[in-house]
This record gives structure tokens, sequence and C-alpha cells, in this order.
């Protein structure tokens, strides 16, 4: 896309129907912050929205086990939510929520414009319903077994393991959550969306973004595609929901399926907005501060921000929402034929916590509102960690460990001692005053100077970093992004280290005076950049150093001769074993709880892999599987797992990429027997055409072994 003109940022809308956790945060919110920090430091015209989604039946579940009503349910945790979001700092210009009436008023047009654009069919189905309790069942009322990966606890729509998308039929030993019983099947009336008639436009739309979007992004859909869309009910019988409009034969009980409804929560919440802005009131703590982009403007503007061709939208999620951002909203979106798609949805994968799945029944998480309590004035640290760990393109993990170090070393060591040097050199030498502006002369002397850091090398970095953080937000790469910032501080560290103007200031105070000035600029300098990232500890360096930057500026000196700047602080406190070890013990007893309440606690890290699910002779027999030998062996350049295979088949020669980067080294595999399947489709790693796959047994240590049938010629069948 050419340069865009204004930008709608979502964020998915969390379920009301818990707190957030790191694992939401690490999924979404803080890379869209990030983004749309950046976009509003550039000047931009950005929105950023969201809210919470307070429909299906994530909430009627959370409802029934409390005790309570869904009413109850989502005004006590989009209340926890809210402003949960609002102390750690994510800037949303709204956060609404889908319980709205101008939400339930679009929703409801939508499903109007839909039906007149015939996107839909009313088909009579069968589906479960539960005798006991005299009503249907939604996908999340049923357990069973995953047809897929053979877990006994998947739900009608997701099996949560293998993350394969369901139907409720399609699961094995069918339970209802209500009575426990096996729900029978019954018939009823729904809407369908006929994704399958958007296949084709669908399809071309993704392939435009094969470059663009993240390789595990563009898979998922992919791989969606290549099984053949299908019809999808976009109605549930439920009576939390918002209804089906009252003019619709058959209307009566029936709900928009939430995933209709939530996605469109982000045109509401702009719709709000703007009604917002044009009474000049505000919702959200933040968009005053950004009022000035988007002051002055009407209600009615919210469609430049989905109906103008020359808006970016861009969807931040987890992966398990791809699908209904990727192909589903996009098809309703195209089907009203008045709407844009989005550009990207750069979805990050999940987080673990210690060693294990987060999981909100197992109480196996860091809470945010519980971490703002016992870290108070600490989110940065928090988001700094997450940010380190962002599950970008794999899922990662999380340790208290893990973020002591961080925090003491990367925060602390690196970046919050050197500013804090910086201007407690400043108060020494100058009495807080920054420095006079080098001479010419200065400046040859001190590129002659024997110091491996040269002045010049500095102001060049810093030009460097600017470029190459705001390359790499633009393509989403935020972790890299804070990378280039946290190397420009070790630079500025080294620079002073290896000047060691402590000494110097005897003998040659106008070189310190350079020094001094050039270190100034730096911890500006830095202060700008972090603002997207950390933007508590930016501030506190604007603080510090008594400047205010509102916007992404060009040039490197932004701190001008003879200002006085204000005494050091300790940014970034340690943080302490005791405060670690409070944390795990508090994690341990969750551990505790679940085995006491019979509960596995290790639930999903099965010691035996689980069993997959039946297959005839015939399934098995399409796998063309023969014995190779490993030829030649590299590395993958930018691809830790990858190694790029040469392999004899027997008949030919081929190239197979490999993800056993981290087992084996290039030369200890060449010459290797292996097993190889032949006619599995050629997909691309990294640029290389992959043909086949290479055999690999794993044992229960994660060590990985090749399948070898020696004394064979290479090319022998295996079957
Ligand atoms: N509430 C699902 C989730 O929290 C869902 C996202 C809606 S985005 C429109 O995973
Ligand atoms: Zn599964």
């Amino acid at each position: 896309m050419s340069e865009p003109k204004r930008y709608t940022i979502t964020a998915a809308l969390p379920y009301a129907n818990g707190p957030l956790h790191i694992g939401h945060l690490a999924g979404a919110y803080i890379a869209a912050d990030i983004y749309a920090r950046f976009l509003r430091l550039k000047g931009e015209d950005v929105i950023f929205v969201c809210g919470s989604d307070e429909h299906g039946a994530a909430i009627t579940i959370k409802a029934k086990k409390e005790n309570t009503t869904p009413r109850e349910i989502v005004d006590k945790y989009h209340a926890l939510i809210r402003s949960s979001f609002e102390r750690f700092g994510i800037a949303f210009d709204i956060y609404h929520r889908t319980t709205e009436p101008v939400h339930y008023e679009t929703s409801q047009d939508f499903f109007r414009i839909l039906n007149d654009k015939k996107a839909f069919e009313v088909k009579e189905s069968e589906q479960y319903y539960d005798e006991d309790a005299k009503q249907f069942l939604a996908d999340r009322y049923i357990t069973g077994t995953c047809p897929k990966c053979g877990n006994e606890n998947a739900y009608g729509d997701q099996c949560e393991r293998c993350g394969s998308t369901l139907s409720p039929t399609e699961l094995i030993n069918p339970k209802s959550t209500i009575s426990g019983n096996k729900p029978v099947l019954k018939r009823t009336k729904h809407w369908f969306l006929k994704l399958n008639e958007y296949q084709e436009e669908i399809a071309k739309w993704l392939d435009t973004k094969k470059d663009t979007w993240k390789a595990h992004v563009f898979g998922q859909c992919k791989s969606w595609l290549d099984a053949g869309l299908q019809p999808r009910a976009m109605t549930r019988d439920l009576d939390w929901g918002i209804p089906v409009p009252p003019e619709f034969e058959g209307a009566k009980g029936k709900v928009l399926y939430v995933w209709l409804d939530a996605p469109i929560g982000y045109i509401s919440a702009t719709k709000q907005l703007f009604k917002e802005i044009e009474a000049t009131k505000f919702d959200f703590a933040y968009s005053n501060n950004f009022s000035n982009r988007i002051k002055n403007r009407k209600a009615d503007d919210w469609k430049d921000y989905w109906q103008s061709k020359d808006t970016q939208l861009v969807h931040f999620i987890g992966k398990d929402n791809i699908v209904f951002h990727c192909i589903t909203f996009p098809a309703i979106l195209k089907a009203t034929g008045e709407f844009i798609l989005p550009e990207n949805v750069p979805a990050n994968e999940f987080m673990n916590l210690e060693g294990d799945k987060i999981s909100t029944s197992r109480n196996w998480a860091v809470w945010l509102h519980e971490y703002l309590d016992e870290f108070p004035g600490r989110e940065d640290e928090l988001r700094y960690v997450l940010l380190a760990n962002m599950p970008e393109n794999r899922d990662s993990e999380f340790t208290w460990q893990d973020f002591q170090n961080r925090v003491n070393n990367e925060l602390g060591n690196n970046l919050g001692n050197y500013i804090k040097r910086v201007v407690d050199l400043t108060y020494r030498f100058y009495s807080g005053y920054v420095p006079t502006k080098i001479s010419a002369d200065d400046v040859l002397y001190f590129q002659k100077q024997a110091s491996p850091v040269k002045y010049i090398e500095i102001f060049d970095a810093i030009s460097e970093t600017k470029k190459k953080v705001a390359e790499l937000i633009k393509i989403f790469r935020f972790k890299e992004a804070m990378q280039q910032i946290m190397e420009l501080s070790s630079l500025g560290n080294r620079f002073l280290q290896e000047n060691e103007p402590w000494k110097l200031i005897k003998t040659d105070p106008e070189v310190v005076e350079l020094i001094m000035y050039t270190s100034l600029q730096i911890t500006a300098n830095l202060s700008m950049l972090l603002k997207p990232f950390l933007p508590r500890t930016a501030e506190r360096i604007e603080h510090m150093l008594n400047i205010k930057k509102e916007n992404w500026y060009e040039g490197n000196i932004l701190l001008a001769s003879g200002t006085k700047i204000n005494e050091s602080e300790i940014l970034f406190p340690k943080i302490e074993d005791e405060q670690v070890q409070q944390q795990l013990d508090k994690l341990n007893k969750s551990k505790m709880d679940n085995t006491t309440a019979g509960n596995d606690a290790t639930e999903n890290k099965p010691q035996i892999s689980d069993l997959k699910p039946e297959i005839t002779f015939d399934d098995f027999s399409k796998l063309d599987i023969r014995t190779g030998k490993i030829l030649e062996a590299e590395k993958v350049e930018k691809a830790d797992k990858l190694l790029k295979l040469l392999v004899d088949v027997g008949f030919e020669r081929r190239t197979i990429v490999s993800g056993i980067a981290e087992h084996f080294k290039p030369e200890e595999i060449i010459g290797k027997d292996v097993s190889v399947i032949v006619n599995l489709a050629p997909r691309k790693l990294k640029g290389i055409e992959s043909k086949g796959m290479i055999l690999m047994a794993e044992d229960e240590t994660g060590k990985l072994y090749f399948v070898q049938a020696s004394g064979v010629n290479a090319g022998s069948v295996i079957r």
C-alpha cells in the first residue's frame, strides 16, 4: 500500500469473563500500543480502538459458574479489564463494550445488509440440545474428544490443545457441560454466511499478502482456504446476545453469533469515539493526550476510518483469532461492498508461563491487576520483559527468573544506570547545565583521539537507530526494534567508559564538554525512541532532562546547550529475590490447589503424546515414504531452526528444509541414512522450496533421532 492517509488500529476485544493476564498483553495489546504510539508520535492520523466482548457462551458459562447473571459478569469484568488497561498504560482512544446500544444497532444493521446482499442462506440443521436443561447448546457448552489430536476436553468450536477449529458434531463422545449428559440432535433454523461463495475473492485478496504477512498467519489462512470454506451459522439459540432483528421470520429466541457481532464491535467503538469527539467528550484518559489529531471531527467521520481506501486497517490479535479476522470478518466486510479490508493482521503466538500453558481455570497466570498492585509504578518493567519475550513468530515463555534478570541487568544496568550516570556527571561537572555546543576544532581533535568509540560514530549510530526502529515497527518487528534501542544504550555506555571523562576533566576540560554534550544527546534520543515502547520511562527521562518531545524528531540534537536539567533518579530499582520467590510461591499454590481439587495441573503436558484418531489403510497408503541419504547440509540464513539439506532419495536428489538445526550441526549429519516422505506437496521455507519431509523420532526430553533403515539403498520404499 502506498503511504496511507490514516490508520485504524484495533486490538482484540477481550471477553469480559475474567481478568487480563500476561498472555493477553503479550498476544495483542503491547504490540498494538507500540504501533499506535509510534504513529501518533510521527504525527499520523490514527485511531486505536478496543472494548470488551460481552456476548457469547464464554459469558453465560461464567455466569452459571458464579451463580449470577451474564449482566453482572460483564459489568464486573468490563470494569476490571478497563481499569487494568488504563493503569497499565495501553493508550486506546476508546475502550468500548459490545452491550452498548450503538453496537446493537450497528450489528443488526450488518445483519440486514448481509441479508439484502444475499450473503445468507437460511438452513434447518440439527444441533445439539440438552433435554434436561431444555435448551440448545452453544459450541462452548459441548465438550468431547478432539478428532484431530485426541484431547478429551476439546470444545465444540475449538480444541485448545491442537488449535483445530471444530464443529460440535465432529467431537467424539460429546457431553453437555450443563447437565453432563449426552446431548441429542434436534432441528433448528439458522442463518448461514455463505463463506463458500467468497472463497475465490478471499483467496485472491490473501494472495496479495504473501510477502507482508507473518508466515504463520498466512499459513493458517492458506490451510483454511485449501480445505475449502464452508457456510457458517451466524445465529444461535441463546438468550444472551444481540437479537436477530425482529422483522426476520423466525427471529424469536435467536441471537447473533458472537463472532459475528464481536468484530463489528471495532466499528461501533469507532462510531462512539467520533460521537464523543463531536461532543468533545473523551472516553479513555489517553484520548485527551491525543485529541489534537482528531479534534474538530464530526460524528459521521467514523466512516473515513472504515470505508476510505486510503485508510490502513490493522488488527492486532492472538493466534486463536486468526480465522475470524482473516477470513470470516473480511468476507462480511466485503459482502457489504462498503468497507475496507485489513492491510495486515500481525497475530502473535502464545506465551507460556513457567513451563506450562497459561490457564484461567487452573489459575496459572500472572494477573495484570495483581501485578499492578504488587509492583506499583513498574508497568514498564513488565512491558519490557513481555516485549523481550514476545511470541511474534513462535510460542514463548515467561518466567519470574527471567523477569528479574532482564529488569536488573538489561533495564537496570544497561539503560537505567547509563542515564543516571550521564545526568549525575552533568551535575558534577556543570551543576546540571548542558555544556556548550562543540566547535569544529573539538570535533577534529576528538576524531583523532584514541578511544575506540568515536564521537562522530555516535551521531551516525543515533540516526541509524532511529531509521531502523521506525522501519522495524512498520513491519511489526517490535522485539528487534527494542533491541536496537538497547544497543544504542550499550554504545552510550561504552562511549562513556572508554573516554573516561572523570579522568579527562582535569587535563582536557574541552574534550569533556564534547563527551558530555554527546552523551546527553544520546540520552535525549533514547527518551524519544523509548516513547512507544516504555512510555513511562520515556517520560521520566524527559523529566530528568527537562525536555518534552511530542513528535518523532529526525535530527539528533534534542537538548540545547545551557538547558538546566533535573537531578537523576533511579529508573529501575532492583527486583529482589524475595519478590521473585513470592510470585513463585503464588504459582505453586495454584498448582497445589489444582492437584488437591483433583485437576491434573499438568493436563497440557502429557508424558506420552496423545494418540491420534484412527485412520484407514487407504489414508496410510497415500504416504510415499522412502529411504534416503543426506548428501549436503547447511544452515539457513536468518532461521535458527532450519537446515537446508540435499538428500538422495534414489530416483533423484532433493532439497529438503528441515527444522532440526537446534539439534544437529550440519557437518555431523552428512552421510546419514534417513526416511523421507517424498510425495508431500512442496513448500517454501525462508524462500527455499522444500520437497519432502524427513521423519524424526522425539523422546520425552525433546531430543531428536533420525528414523533409519540401515543396509538398504537410498530410494527403497518403506511401508
Ligand atoms: N473475545 C476472543 C478472545 O478473547 C474474542 C476476541 C474478539 S475480537 C473481535 O480470544
Ligand atoms: Zn485437538
